[in-house]
């Protein structure tokens, strides 16, 4: 291999000091002099170079971002400094972000993981009993949202559709994540069923629905947030991996207080590239079990000694929910980006 010429410290520095230069002057920021004293703020929109941030007011400045900082979301909460100029809504600059309580990611086709949204309360998993209510979906997103130990809630939508007797299967279904210690609800678009309920969870709370195309997330919106008009029956055109998704997510209040956040990048927020271990952590109800095992390495399948599945086989831990275990992690090579895991021809 050629070697390089390596650059001195010195001439290092210099490098720094000239690109620090041309970003300073690219960025445009304005004087200090054009504006107001420090205040807090909520970030309610990310464009770009841009960022639309709330006062306590609910007035909304758009906002430079001070270089300083090195990622900035949606749901952030900061310190802004508005222009002194009302009239000059664009010219007030974004200086700190306070530290988040919570912070979901994705994989990024040219950054690696990147941050989407900041400080968010609960994860609601929508799912709906049409075209069919998939289990192992809903363990996969809870999966997910214990990786993120932010608090999920199951939402069942579309209970218009089942009948007596398939309500009662399902109820048993969920009785097992009750059982777990999840919350579950089911609700109607339709019918309006629970919503008056889920209005009460979302109050002063900051909220994201997840969950697969068709489920009613647009519905769901539209019952909540009557001036948003989002499409519904529109078929995500997105992957849900890296380059083609715009992630720009949009905080939204709801009338009776408490805030959703969403965008395509929220909503398709899903497993993408767990260590096995941490799928296994994300099983709640297996976490009892973790490195009792007789052998470390244990991969809870038939290894002799294997706690999990003995507890599984005591009946203490749901068959169901184990065997949504191991396909999950039968699937996670699929599942993983393509970047990450290069497919071979
Ligand atoms: N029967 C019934 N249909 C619903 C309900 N909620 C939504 N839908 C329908 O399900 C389809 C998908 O809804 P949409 O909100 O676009 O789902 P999204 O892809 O998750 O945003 C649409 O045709 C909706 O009219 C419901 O509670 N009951
Ligand atoms: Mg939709
Ligand atoms: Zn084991």
């Amino acid at each position: 291999m050629a070697k390089r010429n390596k650059l001195t410290h010195k001439q290092k520095r210099q490098v720094g000091r000239n690109l620090q230069k041309r970003i300073d002057a690219k960025q445009q920021l304005p004087e200090d002099d054009t504006l107001l004293a420090e205040r807090e703020g909520l970030v309610v929109g990310r464009f770009g170079q841009h960022t639309d941030v709330e006062d306590a007011e609910g007035q909304i400045y758009r906002c430079h971002i001070r270089r300083t900082i090195d990622s900035l979301v949606c749901g952030d909460e900061v310190i802004f400094r508005p222009a002194k100029d009302s009239s000059v809504k664009l010219n007030a600059v974004v200086e700190a972000v306070k530290p988040r309580r919570s912070l979901l990611s994705r994989p990024d086709y040219y950054d690696g993981i990147k941050p989407i949204a900041a400080n968010i309360d609960q994860i609601f998993i929508v799912s709906s009993l049409l075209p069919a209510l998939s289990l192992n979906i809903i363990d996969r997103y809870l999966v997910a949202a214990e990786d993120v130990a932010i608090p999920p809630i199951i939402l069942l939508n579309k209970v218009d559709l089942a009948s007596e007797e398939e309500l009662e299967y399902i109820e048993e279904d969920m009785q097992t994540y009750r059982d777990i210690g999840y919350q579950v609800y089911m609700v109607s678009c339709e019918t309006r069923q629970g919503i008056d309920e889920l209005q009460a969870l979302l109050k002063d709370k900051t909220s994201i629905f997840v969950g697969q195309s068709g489920v009613g997330k647009s519905s769901l919106i539209n019952e909540l947030l009557p001036h948003v008009n989002e499409q519904v029956g529109e078929v995500s055109l997105n992957s849900g991996l890296g380059q083609h998704t715009t992630t720009a997510a949009k905080l939204l209040h709801f009338p009776e207080g408490g805030q959703l956040i969403d965008s395509p990048g929220v909503r398709e927020f899903a497993l993408w590239h767990l260590p096995d271990e941490k799928v296994t952590w994300g099983f709640k109800e297996f976490r009892d079990y973790i490195g009792g095992c007789k052998y470390r390495d244990c991969k809870h399948r038939d290894d002799p000694g294997c706690l999990i599945r003995e507890a599984v086989e005591e009946g203490k831990i749901s068959e169901d929910r184990y065997i949504s275990y191991l396909s999950i992690l039968d699937g996670m090579e699929e599942q993983r980006p393509s970047f990450s895991t290069p497919k071979r021809k």
